[in-house]
């Protein structure tokens, strides 16, 4: 198996909605032995440590909560995240969902660097896909996916250095969208796999057909976990739960053929509230996923056949 240089950045941002807690996300990832995990698999694993938002003079707006502490995570962000993603393979560990925009930004810019297509799977119940005029709740870990394709009205943000082509993306266990966010994903050509579809079709139909175009195009890939894709009865410790989401093995299995993809360049694992958790088993369940989609697996080959 490739060994794998992989660099883990705290990123407690916590601005992107009222509900306070993914603050200590990175450091329950750590108590939860990510970095031991993944060393256990023979990578070699660097500990950033946390980072900081740059503080912003920028103004706040009373519509939208905590807009001027979002604009400075998202610039620290980018910078950190271009930079780390020349060195070897970021894991960005959350924090809430605004921090996105600066993580997937900052790997786009490096990915324009290299003369290469970014592609984006967003695995989540939301779609994100609000602009900061159509959001309802104010709350900005609902805009990520809209920023980053480049959608109109983030001009209190840095600008995109490189926006993701709709077509470069892929959602994945949606069951909560909004209806501007319905209306305005209808209008573009993203990928969308919603629990329905899951359902009838089995998380490996939407997926397989996503890397394949992502390894015909020589692209890389962005992998953005949002906690909430889980079932809540396996991962209670996120704010916004959403019943009906995905089981353990169907999570287990998208992290199975990501590994086997060997396209993953960069992945974020987002909205994990430890201070909802239960016995830590979020965070365990978190690292587990991680743990496959860096190669763990039951057996080294395919199950012979019992036939
Ligand atoms: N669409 C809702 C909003 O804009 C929910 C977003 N919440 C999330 N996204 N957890 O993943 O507020
Ligand atoms: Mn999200
Ligand atoms: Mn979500
Ligand atoms: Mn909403």
């Amino acid at each position: 198996m490739d060994m794998r240089d992989i660099i883990l950045i705290g990123c407690p941002v916590d601005s992107g909605k009222r509900r306070r807690g993914c603050l200590m996300g990175p450091d329950s990832y750590r108590v939860a032995g990510l970095r031991e995990a993944l060393e256990g698999l023979g990578h070699r694993v660097t500990d950033r440590g946390n980072l900081t938002p740059d503080p912003i003079e920028a103004a706040g707006d009373p519509r939208l909560w905590a807009l001027a502490e979002t604009v400075g995570w998202t610039a620290a962000l980018i910078r950190a995240a271009e930079e780390a993603a020349g060195q070897g393979m970021p894991i960005f560990l959350g924090g809430d969902h605004a921090l996105s925009m600066g993580t997937v930004a900052g790997v786009a810019a490096h990915a324009q660097r290299l003369g290469k297509p970014l592609f984006l799977l967003w695995l989540d119940a939301h779609s994100d896909f609000h602009t900061l005029a159509s959001t309802e709740t104010g709350n900005l870990h609902g805009v990520s996916v809209a920023y980053l394709a480049g959608r109109e009205g983030f001009d209190a943000f840095p600008p995109v250095p490189a926006p993701i082509p709709a077509k470069n993306i892929c959602m994945i266990g949606l069951r909560s969208v909004d209806p501007a966010e319905r209306e305005a994903l209808a209008g573009t050509e993203i990928h969308v796999a919603d629990m329905r579809f899951i359902d009838e079709n089995s998380i490996k139909a939407p997926l397989a057909e996503f890397l394949a175009r992502v390894d015909a195009a020589g692209g890389l890939l962005h992998v953005s976990f949002d906690v909430d894709f889980l079932d809540p009865s396996i991962a209670p410790a996120v704010g916004t739960t959403s019943p009906g989401g995905t089981t353990f093995r169907e999570a287990h299995l998208v992290m199975e053929m990501l590994f086997d993809s060997g396209l993953v360049s960069s992945l974020d694992l987002v909205e994990l509230n430890p201070f909802l958790d239960e016995r830590g088993r979020t965070a365990g369940l978190m690292v587990d996923l991680t743990a496959s989609l860096l190669g763990r697996r039951i057996f080294d080959r395919p199950t012979r056949s019992l036939a």
